[in-house]
């Protein structure tokens, strides 16, 4: 195999270096720094500032703009003047208290402010999706109910509000908008739980310190589906130690559900390898050159399993369908898409793609690697 490839493609992890801005109340408070059982266990990630006005909702926030309950690390102040430092991301944190619109355009808001600052032209912003309120009732009926996506509506952490409400900020705004989907993880752990699927956990009760906030094993949770997805890591290597002190619950299954939620999510932006806020043919270009970058399932390796990702979420004008019977190397992808002219594929209506994509990753299975493939 030709070394420089080589060196490329086993790049195990990377991390930012830019700081990162969250924008919420108590319950974003608790991924950051974590008021209990992650204490003293924070990730060596990426500087952090943040504006956390406890038990408020966006519009309050917006309104309220140097109000805080606990003040920002020197240098990073407020939300008031967000727009006087460099951030790579910034999260926002929606919260009971205002509707779909309302939170749209605050967001957008949010948004426009701080990349008043040019230097903010490409940061990108996550919607940090929270929980259900548990007097609402059981989590994974209150999560999965139908929500009307109408200006009115009110907030209330449910994936139908979220949905609704990313696709919104999307709409209005060419900056990058991803989704940190921490109640569609619990979601899923909640199932794995009704049928006694998750060892050491019994109830969502679990996951919960009181009706609002999470527990140190639901803190647990969000941390590393925030931290998973900010910094690019597998979940199981966001915590050098396991942080919890919680007998016998599974924490490699509670990693893998973390992964699973963040990996088939096209809003993670995991697939998104040039961070252009799409996921398309352009993305091909850092997937072969092997850069890290393009480690769409976390697992240290740029390889046929990131490009079947990216195939299953990109949008394609042009969706190449190689006649090959293998899942394709970084190389030897450049050779199928950019060199070879092999046919392309119109795409004429979201069933027909999907039925071609779906064709494609049926016949394909993984390939034995080639080396002479590489050289050249
Ligand atoms: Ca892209
Ligand atoms: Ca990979």
């Amino acid at each position: 195999m030709n070394k420089a490839v080589l060196a490329l493609v086993i790049l195990t992890s990377t991390s930012l270096n830019a700081a990162t801005y969250h924008i919420g109340n108590s319950l974003t408070w608790d991924a950051i720094y974590t008021s209990n059982a992650l204490a003293g266990n924070v990730p060596e990630f990426s500087e952090r500032g943040y504006h956390i006005r406890c038990g408020a909702s966006l519009p309050y926030i917006w309104a309220n703009q140097t109000e805080v309950c606990t003040p920002s690390p020197s240098p990073y102040g407020t939300i008031s003047n967000i727009e006087s430092s460099t951030w790579e991301a910034v999260t926002i944190q929606p919260f009971p208290g205002s509707t779909l619109a309302v939170d749209t355009a605050v967001i957008d808001n949010i948004i426009d402010k701080t990349r008043t600052n040019a230097e903010n032209a490409n940061t990108t912003f996550y919607i940090y999706a929270t929980w259900p309120q548990k007097p609402l009732g059981p989590y994974t009926t209150v999560w999965a109910a139908d929500v009307v996506d109408a200006d009115g509506t009110p907030m209330l952490q449910q994936r139908g509000y979220y949905d609704a409400l990313y696709n919104r900020v999307d709409a209005v705004t060419d900056a990058v908008v991803r989704y940190i989907p921490s109640g569609e993880v619990l979601y899923q752990l909640g199932k794995l739980i009704e049928v006694d699927a998750l060892p050491g956990v019994t109830s969502m009760d679990q996951f919960y310190r009181d009706d609002l906030h999470l527990s140190g094993l639901g803190q647990y949770v969000t941390s590393t589906t925030m931290f998973s997805l900010l910094n690019k890591v597998n979940p199981a290597s966001v915590w050098p130690t396991m942080p919890v002190d919680a007998p016998g619950v599974d924490f490699a299954l509670i990693n893998q559900t973390i992964l699973d939620v963040v990996t088939h999510d096209v809003r993670s932006g995991l697939t998104d390898f040039n961070d252009d806020g799409l996921v398309d043919e352009s993305d091909m270009v850092v997937w072969a050159s092997g850069d890290v970058s393009a480690d769409a399932n976390l697992d240290g390796v740029v390889d046929g399993q990131d490009f079947l990702l990216w195939q299953q979420q990109a949008t394609v004008t042009s969706v190449v369908a190689p006649p090959i019977v293998a899942v394709p190397e970084p190389a030897a992808a450049v050779l199928a898409i950019f060199l070879l002219g092999l046919p392309c594929y119109k795409s004429e209506s979201p069933n027909h793609r999907s039925r071609t994509l779906g064709t494609f990753a049926q016949s394909t299975g993984y390939m034995v690697f080639k080396e002479d493939e590489l050289d050249n």
